[in-house]
């Protein structure tokens, strides 16, 4: 580990008074902590000065009930008050408050070692601008439930590593830390436990430099303010809404080739498992067809409003639309409906040729009519594109 050097002048203090630069603002957030936060507080602000470096701790305390702010203040910390419940705002309203070049964070619960401090100032002084504790190795017996342990952050963190390929290993370890100058670029807004999700999600997007090491994780003083299911259920739902290739795109274009491929043994009348396939199927598969047309629609309606109305980068559409234009849609569109009216009209023809007869041509008719419809579908997500990027174009777009 380096060792701490002195500073050079930072250029995002917010006053212009003449005292020494804050190097960490050790921020804790607090909910009914009071059989912890002192201790807390205590630690944290021995180790800083221990090591000599020039620090402050700021509790954000969540509307406490009991006597955690009056002990956090006793013990020497900076108390800000946040009403509105929540991890994320209690972590908000501390974040606005620091002063610190670097922000340290933790829980008030005795679960992390406040002398890990150190380590990760050294991290962030080596240049990574996010460092996150990994505590998945040295879990101490009582310190996480089972279902936490092995199903809820596993499967949480290999979600979110699938969507957001961070290449974080415990994303929801609470203790962590940051450059303060990062802030305005993570734009950081959730209120709930999923504030955890969103800092690494955001890092990752903004291709922070994150570093990781690992740190013990010990049983929680005081009662957890988690709630599994209602937590989990927070963290998914944030990756998920931010992630509309994995929520839409890939669903959408799955049902849509299962959905071509049935319809086509039904159509073709192909063998498959001994027997051959009919209306049901041809029905069952245009289904498909149309409603993967529609999720992939949606998908490119979420691309767009990330990157025209939230300022995402988002390099799959960049490339998207630098490719497609209005037209192409419309085209596309255009000549599915056709050949769906085309289809529709030999079904007729046919129909007269028999003297209008008995007519059996369903599954041509289904095959017509799914036709239309994703061709319509096509030609007016085309235009709602078009008007989502109406005041966004491209270079050299007309
Ligand atoms: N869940 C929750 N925690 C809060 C809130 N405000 C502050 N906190 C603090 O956030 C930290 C994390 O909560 P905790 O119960 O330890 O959750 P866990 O570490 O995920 O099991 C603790 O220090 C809480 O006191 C809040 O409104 N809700
Ligand atoms: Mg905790």
């Amino acid at each position: 580990m380096s060792t701490l050097q002195p500073s050079p002048p930072s250029l995002d203090r917010l006053d212009d008074s003449d005292e020494p630069e804050l190097i960490v603002s050790v921020v804790i957030p607090c909910l009914n902590e009071e059989a912890n936060i002192e201790r807390c507080v205590t630690t944290a602000l021995a180790v800083l000065s221990e090591h000599g470096i020039p620090g402050e701790v700021v509790v954000a305390d969540n509307a406490s009930e009991d006597r955690s702010a009056a002990l956090a203040a006793a013990a020497g910390a900076r108390v800000i008050h946040e009403p509105r419940r929540g991890y994320g705002s209690a972590y908000l309203a501390g974040f606005a408050a620091a002063r610190g070049r670097y922000i340290v964070m933790g829980d008030a619960d005795l679960t992390y070692d406040f002398r890990e401090i150190p380590r990760f100032v050294a991290h962030l002084d080596e240049g990574a601008e996010l460092v996150m504790g990994d505590r998945m190795d040295q879990i101490h017996p009582g310190a996480m439930p089972w279902l936490h342990r092995y199903v809820g952050n596993p499967v949480l963190t290999g979600i979110l590593n699938v969507f957001f390929r961070t290449g974080v290993s415990d994303a929801h370890c609470g203790m962590r830390a940051l450059r303060r100058d990062v802030l305005p670029r993570l734009d950081l807004r959730t209120t709930g436990m999923e504030f955890a999700s969103e800092m690494v999600i955001r890092a990752s997007k903004e291709k922070l430099k994150i570093s990781e090491f690992p740190i013990e994780y010990h049983p929680r003083g005081g009662e957890s303010k988690l709630s599994s299911f209602r937590d989990g259920w927070r963290h998914l739902r944030f990756l998920l809404v931010h992630s509309p290739t994995y929520l839409f795109m890939l669903p959408g274009a799955i049902m849509l080739l299962l959905g071509a491929l049935i319809s086509a043994v039904a159509l073709l009348q192909i063998n498959v498992f001994g027997r051959e396939w009919d209306l049901h199927t041809m029905v069952a598969g245009s289904l498909l067809m149309i409603v993967g047309v529609q999720i992939v629609a949606l998908g490119l309606c979420a691309h767009a409003y990330g990157t025209y109305f939230m300022n995402e980068k988002d390099p799959w559409f960049d490339r998207m639309r630098a490719r497609f234009r209005l037209e192409h849609g419309l085209i596309l569109g255009g000549l599915t409906t056709f050949v769906g009216f085309v289809v529709a009209a030999a079904i007729v023809i046919v129909w007269i040729q028999r003297g209008f007869g008995q007519l059996s041509e369903e599954r041509l008719a289904v095959l017509a009519a799914a036709l239309v419809i994703t061709g319509l579908q096509i030609f007016f997500t085309s235009f709602l594109l078009s008007i989502l990027g109406l005041r966004r174009r491209l270079p050299g777009e007309h």
